[in-house]
């Protein structure tokens, strides 16, 4: 059952013991996400494994509690934020819970009690409208964490809506940050001299082709696949397509720029439906998603660019 904000607040209110928890290694909207709420409607924050880089410093920073691949049958009810996939969550084994969550394709919400789902360019946003029609006061921090939380996922405003801008300043106004407070918190987190590298490793080995005057690259890294797939973008592909296998599972990482995506091409679905094709599983958005497949780097990658040439073939960009 897809809810409204409202009835959320008062479904949540039949719980006592909350566990409010993001995906794997977490970014800073899922972690803000479980955050805000688990504070607002006391409970726990966790995440299904370990935080990424930028939401490490933010919980170590902030000083919020999370916990690390909780238990969900510790707790009452699991409300699961920010995340499509059962994959995203590791093995961890779901009781009853529930779904917050803005991605475009979302597979958990199937056997969820009840979820609140919508299209939005972060989750952050969402919890945003639920704490305001709750009318809980937002701290500081909390404000800050939600605001990293929408410039991340928003690739800095890049694919912002006007809820996005609305939800910043609403936690301008109500949390009583400023918003260079949270672009200082994003600024202190170095880059590791393995991403740089791993990237730029990526860089010298990708393979480019275009279709009609699309530009693509696929590349495979050792780690920081997602890094990596954003700078082939950068620096000039219009989509990327970047593996990196571990452990016999093949991690892709695709990319697409506006245009690519204003012209049909929708990674999300894209890799929804070639993880499940390669029996494996695979979401995200238009512009930015993911897939994990127990397959060669190889035959997946080919596939990417083979489904990508069938959209884009007889595309004219402008
Ligand atoms: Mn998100």
């Amino acid at each position: 059952m897809n809810i409204d904000e409202l009835t959320f607040y008062d479904q949540l209110l039949n719980y006592h013991d909350i566990l409010f928890l993001g995906h794997r290694n977490a970014d800073p909207d899922a972690v803000s996400s479980a955050f805000a709420l688990a504070d607002a409607f006391g409970g726990t924050a966790g995440v299904a494994d370990q935080c990424g880089r930028v939401a490490a410093m933010l919980v170590d920073q902030l000083k919020i509690d999370i916990v690390y691949a909780p238990d969900p049958s510790d707790y009452d009810f699991t409300v699961v934020v920010d995340t499509a996939t059962q994959s995203q969550l590791n093995d961890l084994k779901l009781g009853d819970y529930g779904v917050v969550d803005h991605h475009s394709v979302s597979q958990l919400i199937t056997d969820a009690r009840f979820y609140l789902h919508r299209h939005a360019s972060s989750n952050a946003e969402i919890v945003v409208d639920i704490l305001k029609c709750m009318d809980a006061p937002i701290m500081e921090r909390t404000a800050l964490a939600l605001m990293t939380g929408i410039i991340t996922d928003t690739g800095h405003f890049k694919h912002a809506t006007a809820g996005s801008f609305r939800a910043i300043a609403d936690l301008i106004d109500r949390g009583g940050v400023g918003y260079s407070e949270a672009l200082d918190l994003l600024a202190a987190t170095p880059q590791e001299v393995s991403m740089r590298a791993a990237v730029l490793e990526s860089a010298n080995r990708a393979r480019i082709m275009t279709i009609n005057d699309w530009i693509l690259a696929i590349s495979e890294v050792d780690s920081f696949s997602a890094a990596a797939a954003t700078a082939l973008t950068n620096i000039g592909a219009d989509l990327s397509f970047v593996g990196m296998a571990r452990d016999g599972v093949l991690k892709v990482s695709g990319r697409a720029k506006r245009d690519a995506v204003r012209c049909g091409i929708n990674l999300g679905k894209m890799m929804c439906d070639i993880g499940g094709e390669y029996h494996g599983s695979g979401g995200g958005h238009a512009g930015a998603a993911g897939m994990e497949v127990p397959c060669d780097a190889e035959t997946v990658l080919t596939r990417c660019v083979e489904e990508s040439g069938r959209i884009l073939k007889g595309v004219n960009r402008n």
